[in-house]
């Protein structure tokens, strides 16, 4: 590894914009971001900002202030950490005024995102994610320039037009990488298809940067994925095959981690990413109980999960895991559980919290339970009478639901198979003739 660069990092506290946490926890995780790139933090600070400047978003005091900062400190900081949304107009300025590079907090993002993707999927994802946001700034940038010039400016054209090819460069590579991405995806599609045509149940984990999951994951599956006190340890989705107490085989899957105000060019890179989540049976929100922003970071994670299409009302079950309880006090510990059994008394197979140490391997036992009992919930053994012609019934039982077994009746066949309430309830409206093979006894029995 090389050298640290060192940095500093400053934290915009803007009037107005005030989220649920402090400012000082903000830049506490600004700091953590900053450090998951190998990045020498020397220095850190609130710059309250009462009305956004358009040039440098700080006001102009506080600008000389840092720049001052940052001579006073040996050797010179290279990079100043701006962790707020700059616009390309700021972004430049303020790399004037500081004589060092500045990366905001999308930029910052988009780094570690850089560092941390592992499979081609990911790595592509966050190069498109990076030339869109190189791409913005240089057509604002652009513009902004020759307003200055005044038209025909004092560069003349070539400038211009070294921007402009610059852009069509960028334009060109976008299309490259959507097209190798598009691959990438079509390969993913194959296999996900794969392990619907065996239809075990997926479980996956989300939750906040550093919430846990990782070690959690590993916990479950004692499989060797990255674990590490980083921010963003991991960038894509890793399955793994996992059998639940009962012998049931699931699919756990780990996901990257959500972080409040993720650039929105972002979102949408990792929507792709985050698809497993969508066709998860269940969802384990993973979170850290032991961090004093624990109820912010939930809304956050709730709110991705929103953005990208899980709402709340969705009829899918989520069981919190309420991670780290080993780093709490007993008074705090005492609180916890009695939040978690409320809960487990409410849920009527609504939400489930589960208080758990995936470093311990405390309460994971009963998260394992839950999560079955949950799954368990949703699936259940049918048997089902399907009269001849009975192929395209069978062949969609096959597609979409554990067969367990078949029998013939006559002519006739019944398939014992796991299945939703919905997944019957789809099937007996799609195949009338069919029926529930326990009805049919009933009706044989009566006459
Ligand atoms: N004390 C304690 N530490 C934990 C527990 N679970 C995880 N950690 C620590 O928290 C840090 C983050 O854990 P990870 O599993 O990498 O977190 P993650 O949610 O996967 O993080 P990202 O992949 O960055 O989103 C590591 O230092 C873990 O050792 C726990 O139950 N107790
Ligand atoms: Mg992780």
């Amino acid at each position: 590894m090389t050298d640290a660069i060192s940095a500093i990092v400053i934290h915009p506290a803007i009037r107005g914009q005030e989220s649920a946490r402090a400012p000082n926890a903000r830049l506490e995780e600004a700091v953590g971001l900053a450090a998951a790139i190998n990045l020498k933090i020397v220095k850190a600070e609130v710059a309250s900002v009462a009305h956004p400047r358009p040039a440098t978003q700080i006001g102009v005091g506080k600008v000389e202030e840092i720049g001052h900062a940052l001579d006073a400190i040996s050797p010179r900081p290279e990079l100043v950490i701006v962790d707020s949304a700059l616009s390309p107009v700021q972004h430049r300025n303020l790399e004037k005024a500081w004589n060092a590079k500045v990366l905001d907090r999308t930029a910052l993002i988009l780094e570690i995102f850089g560092e941390r993707a592992q499979t081609a999927e990911g790595r592509l994802q966050v190069d498109l994610a990076h030339l869109a946001y190189q791409r913005s700034r240089l057509v604002r940038s652009w513009t902004h320039l020759e307003r200055q010039r005044g038209g025909a400016g004092f560069l003349g054209g070539p400038g211009e037009r070294q921007i402009e090819s610059d852009r069509r460069a960028l334009d060109d590579q976008i299309v490259r990488l959507k097209k190798k991405l598009e691959d990438v995806r079509r390969t993913r599609t194959l296999q996900r298809a794969k392990r619907k045509k065996a239809p075990h149940p997926v479980i996956a984990l989300v939750g906040y940067t550093n919430a846990g999951k990782s070690t959690l994951f590993n916990r479950m599956t004692k499989a060797s994925v990255k674990a590490q006190d980083l921010l963003f340890a991991t960038l894509d989705p890793t399955m793994r095959a996992i059998d639940l107490p009962s012998g049931v085989r699931a699919i756990l899957s780990d996901t990257v981690g959500f972080i409040s105000d993720l650039p929105t060019e972002l979102v949408a890179a990792f929507r792709a990413t985050l698809e497993e989540v969508l066709e998860a049976d269940v969802i384990v929100h993973v979170r850290d109980v032991s961090h004093p922003d624990t109820d912010a970071q939930r809304s956050d994670v709730i709110s991705v999960l929103r953005t990208l299409g899980i709402a709340e009302d969705d009829e899918r079950p989520v069981i919190e895991a309420l991670n780290k309880v080993d780093q709490l006090s007993d008074d705090e510990l005492m609180d916890v559980r009695a939040i978690a059994s409320v809960d487990r008394l409410n849920a009527e197979g609504a939400l489930q919290r589960i208080p758990i140490s995936a470093t311990t391997g405390e309460g994971v036992k009963n998260l394992f339970d839950a999560i079955e009992g949950a799954l368990t919930a949703a699936h259940e053994t049918t048997a089902l009478l399907l009269p001849a012609p009975f192929g395209a019934a069978r062949a969609w039982l096959h597609q979409r639901t554990e067969v367990l077994n078949e029998t013939a009746s006559g002519v006739d066949l019944v398939v014992t198979t796991r299945l939703s309430k919905k997944a019957e309830g789809q099937f007996l409206k799609l195949f009338p003739s069919a029926r529930l093979a326990s009805e049919h006894a009933a009706a044989l029995g009566g006459a």
